[in-house]
């Protein structure tokens, strides 16, 4: 197991993680629930993407990963979101992309423990439908999708008026290989918060089908 520092361990309100395959709509949930109840949000791919833009050490070091739809080792991803965590001055809070693994889930909830789990089933066919169309602003993770949530401006972000990219891993064979590693990998995270009791599945087609749900749900807690 990997080892992680207790100093991290903090008199938490209310601790959450949002589970879903790519582009199952994590980022754009987690926006409307940061808005609504004001929780902190921190997406470790945002966070990786943020240091591979600005050639950090880790960003050299994760690249490689990133660009080939592979996941990140654990000892690296933990030691990260744990300094986020440490950072935030809010007691609030909810991980999206975090944990990916077992020895991820375990390792959180041994220092972490989580109050909720809220997993986004969306069926495959939606999700590849989705990545095609998807634009992000990588300094902020704002995200966009033609035809849902259109930028203002064609090209550019709301806030900033900076343009907007694609990600490199929404190409069509790297997307099939993060598929493939959710449904690995990531049955076990499900598995594992389903024993531990805080699981909460969501299914639907559309974030605005799901939405409502999830809101429900968060208000029983908040
Ligand atoms: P990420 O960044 O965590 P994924 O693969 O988990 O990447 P992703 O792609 O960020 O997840 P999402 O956040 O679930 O997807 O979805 P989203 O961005 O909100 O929505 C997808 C698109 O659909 C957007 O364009 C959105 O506007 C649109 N959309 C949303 N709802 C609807 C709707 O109802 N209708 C329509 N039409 N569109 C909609 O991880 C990236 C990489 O980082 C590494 C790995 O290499 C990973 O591959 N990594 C880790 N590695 C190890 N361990 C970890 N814990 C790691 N975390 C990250
Ligand atoms: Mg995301």
């Amino acid at each position: 197991m990997v080892r992680v520092s207790t100093c991290c361990a903090k008199a938490a309100a209310f601790r959450a993680v949002i589970l879903g395959a790519p582009a199952s709509g994590k980022g754009t949930i987690s926006s409307r629930i940061v808005k609504e109840f004001g929780l902190s949000h921190i997406s470790s791919g945002d966070k990786l993407r943020f240091h591979v833009a600005n050639l950090t050490e880790l960003g050299k070091q994760v690249k490689k990963h990133l660009d080939s739809g592979n996941l990140v080792p654990d000892e690296i991803m933990i030691s990260l979101i744990c300094k986020e965590i440490e950072s935030l001055n809010n007691n609030n809070w909810l991980l999206d992309g975090f944990p990916r693994t077992l020895p991820q889930a375990k390792q959180l909830q041994s220092v972490q423990p989580v109050n909720l789990v809220i997993n986004l089933v969306v069926p495959i066919s939606v999700i590849l439908d989705r990545v095609k169309s998807r634009w992000v602003h990588l300094p902020s993770g704002r995200v966009y999708n033609i035809g849902f949530n259109d930028p203002k401006v064609p090209g550019k972000d709301d806030e900033t008026g900076e343009p907007l990219c694609q990600r490199p891993d929404d190409k069509p064979e790297v997307v099939e290989k993060r598929l493939q590693d959710y449904t690995t990998k990531t049955e076990s995270v499900i598995n594992y918060y389903r024993e531990v009791g805080v699981l909460k599945d969501f299914k639907g087609n559309t974030t605005n089908e799901l939405w409502p749900l999830v809101k429900t749900c968060l208000s029983s807690f908040i």
